[in-house]
């Protein structure tokens, strides 16, 4: 069998999530080569080498150079801080290496361009990981509104609720500087439902957005980066520079209006991301709480039957799911990402497009832009079409 020499830089959260995805691919999906595991690479010698030991990665390295150098390597996976990415994207590509890269893609839209173009002059195949577009559930409602059940779109309304740095002593990790992460919540969260708002809805047109920082300074961390549990605090304090709450309403061009909000500060509520989408003739809803499940209201069926039906989007018919268990055995979180590196293998053996690519990246994140743009002059702001 045919096989492609991964890199991994980043060996945190996200890391994590996508040495399962190498490792898997090939053992849920027959795919056309197989993701060999080649080199990790990360900062802080002792946790990178456990990490490749634990993975099955064959070697590991701190510098992400050396990973670009080698010729076994075909794939390179940007799993860092978001400020890396376009350096990595950029050094990867000009080494005519596939690229996967998490999101949000850039800093800003005029990086997540360069890397698109860049990607794209290279020859090579460029994907960023919007891993909820490979939730079946969320594919059931993809192909829902593509057949027409739900008719022409009126509404979407859509929110990401964490609450993981409501207490003030949680200490100023790199998501909370903007330097390094380019935005708060907004970038962080607001990021996927736009992505989903794209992939389900259309193109947006106009925004017009709001932030809020609750907690301007916080205690600075011990060590620089701090994942998502915070770790231990060090000296002093910091100021926040990114939201910590982003809301905004948006046009698209199809003529469907929509809501977001993202937040970290929505007490009770973990990883919540829920979408309702409301058309002529239906409507569907969306919890990754219950991730299994779409809801679908059909407004043709005759009156006194109506109601949201529950779906369980675990049947064999449903995009992805035979590849996993038996029908109504559910899946989780990480099989998003195990899907999405058994697509990129195929896009690179079969030469098709990989997606969402980085033209998504850079059209979300004109998006997020946008919705900076307007909280700051307090206006709707149109989203550029090139
Ligand atoms: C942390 O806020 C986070 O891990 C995001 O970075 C991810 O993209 C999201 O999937 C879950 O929450």
């Amino acid at each position: 069998m045919k096989e492609l020499g991964v890199g991994l830089i980043g060996h945190q959260f996200m890391g994590k999530a996508h040495s399962n995805a190498w490792l898997k691919a090939a053992k849920f999906f027959d795919i056309p080569a197989k993701p060999v595991m080649k080199v990790i690479c990360g900062i802080g010698a002792k946790e990178v080498q456990a990490m490749a030991e634990r993975w099955g990665w064959e070697s590991w390295t701190e510098n992400y150079k050396e990973v670009l150098d080698r010729d076994d390597v075909h794939i390179v996976d940007v799993c860092t801080p978001n400020f890396l990415h376009k350096e990595m994207v950029l050094a990867a590509a000009a080494k005519g290496k596939h690229v996967v890269c998490e999101k949000p893609l850039g800093m800003n839209a005029s990086e997540c361009r360069e890397m698109w173009k860049a990607a794209e002059k290279a020859k090579v195949k460029h994907m960023v990981s919007h891993c909820y577009r490979r939730c079946p559930a969320v594919m059931l409602a993809k192909e829902l509104i593509a057949s027409g059940a739900i008719g022409r779109i009126f509404h979407i309304r859509a929110v990401y609720l964490q609450d993981w740095i409501i207490d003030p002593k949680f200490p100023l990790v790199w998501r909370l500087k903007k330097e390094v992460s380019g935005s708060g919540a907004h970038g962080d969260l607001n990021a996927h439902i736009i992505d989903l708002a794209r992939f389900l809805v259309g193109e947006f047109s106009e925004v017009c957005g709001m932030t809020e920082t609750f907690i301007k300074e916080r205690p600075l961390p011990e060590a620089a980066g701090g994942g998502l549990a915070g770790g231990k605090k060090g000296k002093g304090m910091g100021k926040v520079t990114v939201d910590d709450a982003a809301l905004f309403l948006a046009r698209f061009a199809n003529g469907a209006i929509g809501s977001f909000e993202a937040t970290r500060f929505a007490q009770g509520r973990k990883n919540c991301e829920r979408f309702e989408i409301n058309g002529e003739k239906g409507s569907l809803a969306f919890d990754f709480e219950e991730m299994n499940v779409l809801w679908y209201f059909d407004a043709t069926r005759p009156k006194n039957v109506q109601g949201f039906t529950k779906i369980l989007a675990t049947d064999p018919s449903h995009s992805y799911f035979k590849n996993y268990w038996p029908g109504g055995h559910i899946i989780g979180y990480e099989h998003q990402f195990i899907a999405g590196a058994a697509d990129f293998v195929k896009a690179i053996v079969e030469d098709t497009k990989a997606w969402p690519d980085f033209e998504d990246g850079y059209r979300n994140q004109l998006v997020l832009d946008a919705v900076l743009e307007s909280a700051e002059k307090k206006t709707w702001v149109r989203i550029p079409k090139q």
